[in-house]
C-alpha cells in the first residue's frame, strides 16, 4: 500500500476513534438497546488494496495494449512472480481457486474416493463432486482444526484414489504424516492452500508440498487478484498438462489435445496481483499488528480461546479465529448477534460442517457421527474482523463489546 493511502486510511482511523462508544457492562450493548459501536460494517474479508496509482498505470497499459485475456503478458508476469516468490519451478494462474481445485484434481487423475476435511470451505468437497468424484470426509484435530491423520487412515477404501490436505487459516496441514499415508496406501496427494499465501511449515512457504498446491485470490483473502487462483507445482508434466485444460485443452490453433475448461486469469486480475504482491509484506505486518492486538485482550476473557500462529514460522495471520467454550455466559450463535448489532459482522465459519450441507448432507445423514470433532469445532467457533480496513482502535473496541458479552447474566 503506497505510504499516502497508509496515512489516509490511518487519518480515517484517527476519526472513528473520537466517535467510538465505550463499553464497560451489558448495558452498553447495542443489544441492549445502546448505540451500535460503529457507523459502518467492519467486514471479515474486507479487501486489502494496494497502491491505487500503480493498479491504475497497470490498467491504462492494459487497455493501451488491447490484450485482455488468454495467457497475456501480465497473467505470464503475475505467474513468474509468485513462483519465484514461493520457490516454486510452476504457477498455474486460473480464475479463481474453485477451477483451480478442480483442474488439479482432474490433472491428477483423482477418481473413486478422495479424502478431504469437512470443517473446509464447500469449495473443496464441491470441486470434487463436480466431477462425479466422491469427497470422504475425515474428522480433524480440534486443536489444529486440520486433518487428523489417524482419522484419514480410518477413511481409506480400496477406491480411495488421493487426500486433499487443506492448511486452515493458514496453518499448514500435518504434511509429513499425510505424505506418509499416500506412500504407504499409494494415494495422491495435494493440498488446499486457499488460505496459506505466505505461510510457511519448516521454513519452507506453503506451495511447495505435495504434488502440487491450490490457492486462492478471492477478494477476500490477504492477497487478492478481484477473482483468481493458482496451482502451483515442481511437477513438469503436471504444470503442462494444467496449462492445456485451463484453455480449452487448445494446444496451438486448431489443435485440441485433451478435455479442458476455461479456467484462465484475466489481465486486469493479473494487474491486481502484481499490484498486490508489492505490498505483502505491509499488508502482513497490519494483520501481525491487529492480530498481537486481539490476542492481548482475548487473553484476559475467561472463555474465549484464540487459535495462535507458530511464530517460528512465516504467517499471514489473515483470520482471526475464536473458539467460545460452553461456560461462556453467551453461546456463540448468540456472540455473533452481539457482535451483529455493533456492525461488527463476525462469521462462524465454516460451520455447519460440507457433511451438513447438500449433497452430503442427503449421501451421507450419519456422516456426524464419524465427525464429533468437526461437529465440535465447527458448533464453537467465531471469526473476527481484520485486515487494512481495521485499526487497533477497532480491535479494542471489539474485545471491549467482547469482554461486556463475558459479564452478561446467565
Ligand atoms: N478452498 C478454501 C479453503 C476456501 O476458503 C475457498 C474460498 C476456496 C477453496 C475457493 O476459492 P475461490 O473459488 O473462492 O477463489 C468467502 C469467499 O467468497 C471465498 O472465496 C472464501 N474461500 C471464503 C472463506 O469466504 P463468503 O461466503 O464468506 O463470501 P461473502 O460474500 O460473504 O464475503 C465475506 C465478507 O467479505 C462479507 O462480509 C463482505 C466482505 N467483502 C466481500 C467481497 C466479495 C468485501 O468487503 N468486499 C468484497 O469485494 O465466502
Amino acid at each position: 500500500m503506497g505510504t499516502t493511502t497508509t496515512i489516509r486510511k490511518t487519518a480515517a482511523k484517527v476519526a472513528t476513534l473520537t466517535r467510538l462508544k465505550q463499553v464497560r457492562s451489558p448495558a452498553d450493548l447495542a443489544i441492549n438497546g445502546a448505540p451500535a459501536m460503529f457507523p459502518e460494517p467492519l467486514h471479515v474479508g474486507r479487501p486489502n488494496i494496494g497502491d491505487h496509482k500503480s493498479f491504475l498505470q497497470r490498467a491504462s497499459d492494459i487497455l493501451d495494449g488491447g490484450w485482455l485475456t488468454n495467457n497475456g503478458p501480465v497473467a505470464q508476469e503475475f505467474e513468474q512472480r509468485v513462483a519465484s516468490f514461493l520457490g516454486v519451478k510452476h504457477c498455474v494462474a486460473m480464475c479463481n481457486g474453485t477451477i483451480a481445485l478442480e483442474i488439479a484434481t482432474r490433472a491428477l487423475d483423482l477418481k473413486g474416493e478422495v479424502i478431504v476435511p469437512s470443517y473446509t470451505f464447500i469449495a473443496t468437497a464441491h470441486a470434487l463432486q463436480w466431477q462425479e468424484i466422491t469427497p470422504i470426509f475425515a474428522d480433524i484435530d480440534p486443536a489444529t482444526h486440520n486433518l487428523d491423520p489417524a482419522a484419514v487412515w480410518r477413511m481409506i477404501t480400496p477406491r480411495t484414489t488421493g487426500i486433499i490436505g487443506v492448511h486452515l487459516w493458514g496453518r499448514p496441514s500435518p504434511v509429513k504424516e499425510l505424505e506418509a499415508i499416500g506412500r504407504e496406501h499409494d494415494l495422491r496427494l495435494m493440498f488446499d492452500a486457499s488460505h496459506g499465501f505466505g505461510c510457511s511449515l519448516g521454513g519452507k512457504l506453503l506451495g511447495g508440498f505435495g504434488e502440487c498446491e491450490v490457492f486462492s485470490f478471492h477478494a477476500t483473502k490477504f492477497f487478492n487478484t478481484f477473482e483468481g487462483g493458482a496451482v502451483v507445482t515442481d511437477n513438469d508434466a503436471l504444470a503442462e498438462k494444467m496449462r492445456l485444460m485451463r484453455n480449452f485443452g487448445f494446444s496451438g490453433y486448431d489443435n485440441v489435445i485433451y478435455p479442458g475448461t476455461n479456467g484462465k486469469m484475466t489481465e486486469i486480475a493479473a494487474a491486481m496481483g502484481l499490484t498486490n504482491l508489492e505490498d505483502l509484506e505491509e499488508f502482513i505486518a497490519i494483520n501481525r499488528r491487529n492480530y498481537k492486538c486481539y490476542q492481548n485482550c482475548i487473553a484476559s476473557i475467561p472463555g474465549l480461546t484464540m487459535l495462535g500462529y507458530d511464530e517460528s514460522e512465516h504467517n499471514n495471520y489473515q483470520y482471526i479465529v475464536v473458539e467460545v467454550a460452553p461456560y461462556f455466559p453467551v453461546s456463540r450463535d448468540r456472540m455473533i448477534e452481539v457482535l451483529r448489532a455493533e456492525n461488527v459482522l463476525a462469521r462462524r465459519y465454516f460451520w455447519p460442517g460440507c457433511h451438513n450441507m447438500e449433497p452430503y448432507r442427503s449421501f451421507y445423514p450419519h456422516a456426524g457421527l464419524l465427525l464429533p470433532k468437526t461437529n465440535a469445532v465447527a458448533e464453537r467457533v467465531v471469526v473476527l474482523p481484520t485486515g487494512s480496513a481495521v485499526s487497533t482502535a477497532d480491535v479494542e473496541a471489539i474485545c471491549s463489546i467482547l469482554r461486556a458479552a463475558a459479564l452478561t447474566p446467565r
